[in-house]
């Protein structure tokens, strides 16, 4: 593996090589020892073409995009609107009220003479525009780069319209694109702004059992209807989906649970604690990916809450549903087992989906995240330690305290140290690196040099990326699947999306077909040239 290091960094000039060389760890992670420190959440170096996308993607795109019966305008050029509309596949179903406003695409497509005399007024006609046809519950508004460069004021816009408009709820984000080194600022800046303004209106109690919110979990290619399908069935309550298929009203009445499940943590751990900090919610890291995981993440909330009923009631849904997932692991493995991967997947894929992999007997060479943070590789006990630079500096933190009327301990301090003592953790994730094997490579914010590098010295039967990635590994003769979209797949997730992706998986790594794969000038060069370089 320090060879595979040493190969990938070869062509930099050595200043990019020595910032490289932080970013590209063999990890030697193990349950006890400390891992070594990898750089993350830093700026990507300019000329390398990164996976990574920008903070708009992440506030808009990613954290509000999968609430359907918002109205999130984007202000700003078209592309940026068009490029964020349905691109993720997070599904949605629309309820009883039938509202859902995924099916458009709403922009104040800013032409050049907005940009030059201000777009504020453009703004505010969308935003009556969208009220008058829809009137929805809530407008949000979403900063693209030209408006934090000519000076909008989206949140005074937004102030005036929810005034104007009265039983609207209209607010705005600071997420132009450049904000941040990723879509990581755009996460923090949409998990702030939906707490301040959204988060705790609700105030109608509520009265089912077992009330969790699921934090960080998208619906993409419906893994939400799988996750919430189980979760029904075992007679948990889901009070808000951060944010896939979610609706106004969840997060309006998030406070209201007992208990917060968080799936990726990257990119909503900040309402998980200020949920704990204002309302008193306590936070588990849970996972459903994977049919072993999605057990272990409901044995943890059923032991939260403690009722044997409810514990029966899980243990029941289990033996129910792993026959299936075993029988289908068990004629995939025959083929799958000891195949290889790569995985490169923004801030938590690229871990959850080892998961996956091992219930098929598949190994993971090497994977890392687009813009994870050094807490998503080496765990939460490190964030004391990390640098905070300029960068992280210019996102807001905002200041939530403990709700005078609202905040209420779920559990005692003795049921909390109860927990704990048998060995129950709260507020805990170990990250991605104690998971892999020694001696495997993880590289954060890979390039395309670089992918086509690994690619190249390691040989894997398969490549996890996106759809930048997809067509330059295909060409390598390495099948690539898509784990952001899921290609035109999923759900994945819990244990019908784990038989889904054990079927596909076998298939792709068993195909010869991109293997096949040569350009016609590579089989008949029709011109030849040395390229020499001095
Ligand atoms: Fe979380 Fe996501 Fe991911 Fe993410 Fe994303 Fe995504 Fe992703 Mo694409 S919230 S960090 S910003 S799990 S959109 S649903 S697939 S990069 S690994
Ligand atoms: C984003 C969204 C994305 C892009 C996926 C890809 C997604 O980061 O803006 O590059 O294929 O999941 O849709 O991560």
């Amino acid at each position: 593996p320090a060879d595979i290091k040493e190969e990938l960094l070869k062509k930099y000039p050595p200043k990019v090589a020595r910032k490289r060389a932080k970013q590209i760890m063999i990890n030697e992670a193990t349950e006890s020892e400390a891992p070594p420190e990898i750089v993350a959440n830093v700026r990507t170096i300019p000329g390398i073409i990164t996976m990574r996308g920008c903070t708009y993607a992440g506030c808009k795109g990613v954290i509000m995009g999968p609430t359907r019966d918002i109205v999130n305008i984007t202000h700003g050029p078209i592309g940026c609107g068009f490029y964020s509309w349905l691109t993720r596949r997070n599904q949605t179903s629309p309820g009883p009220d039938g509202e859902n406003y995924m099916t458009y695409c709403f922009s104040t497509d800013m032409q050049d003479q907005d940009i030059i005399f201000g777009g504020e007024k453009k703004l505010e006609a969308a935003i009556q525009e969208a009220y008058d046809l829809f009137h929805p519950k809530g407008i949000c508004i979403f900063s693209t780069c030209p408006v934090g460069l000519i000076g909008d004021d989206v949140h005074a816009v937004a102030k005036k319209m929810k005034a104007k408009l009265g039983d609207c709820n209209v607010f705005g984000f600071s997420c132009e694109g450049y904000k941040g080194v990723s879509q990581s600022a755009g996460h923090h800046i949409a998990n702030n702004q939906v707490f301040t303004h959204l988060v705790g209106e609700n105030k109608e109690p509520r009265t089912e059992e077992y009330k969790i919110n699921l934090l960080g979990e998208y619906n993409i290619g419906g893994d939400g209807f799988e996750i919430d399908r189980i979760l029904k069935k075992c007679g948990i309550t889901n009070i808000a989906t951060f944010s896939g298929n979610s609706t106004y009203d969840q997060f309006a009445s998030a406070q209201h649970a007992d208990l917060s499940c968080v799936m990726c943590h990257r990119s909503i751990n900040y309402v998980a604690d200020m949920l704990e900090t204002k309302y008193g919610i306590p936070w588990i890291k849970v996972n459903f990916i994977g049919a072993e995981a999605t057990a272990k993440s409901l044995r943890k909330i059923g032991e939260y809450f403690g009722d044997k009923k409810l514990i029966d009631k899980i243990e029941a849904v289990i033996a129910e549903e792993m026959p299936e997932v075993e029988a289908t692991a068990k004629d995939v493995r025959s083929r799958t087992e000891g195949k290889t991967a790569m995985l490169f997947v923004g801030g938590s894929r690229a871990h959850h989906y080892q998961e996956l992999f091992n219930e098929m007997g598949m190994k993971t060479l090497s994977a890392g995240y687009e813009f994870g943070h050094r807490d998503d590789y080496e765990g939460r006990r490190v964030i004391p330690d990390i640098k905070v630079d300029a960068d992280s500096r210019n996102i807001e933190e905002i200041e939530v305290e403990a709700d005078p009327e609202l905040y209420s301990p779920r559990k005692t301090e003795a049921e909390i140290k109860a927990l704990e003592d048998a060995g129950y953790e709260f507020k805990h994730y170990d990250g991605l690196n104690p998971d892999m094997d020694k001696g495997t490579i993880i590289i954060d914010d890979l390039n395309q040099y670089e992918a086509e590098k690994l690619v190249e010295l390691l040989k894997p039967d398969l490549f996890c990326a996106g759809i930048k990635e997809k067509f330059s590994i295909q060409k390598l003769g390495v099948p690539l699947k898509q784990l952001h979209s899921y290609d035109s797949g999923g759900p994945y997730a819990g244990f019908k999306g784990a038989i889904n992706f054990y079927k596909e998986i076998d298939r792709l790594v068993g195909s010869k077909v991109w293997s096949y794969m040569k350009a016609p000038w590579q089989e008949n060069p029709e011109l030849t040239a040395t390229f020499v370089w001095e």
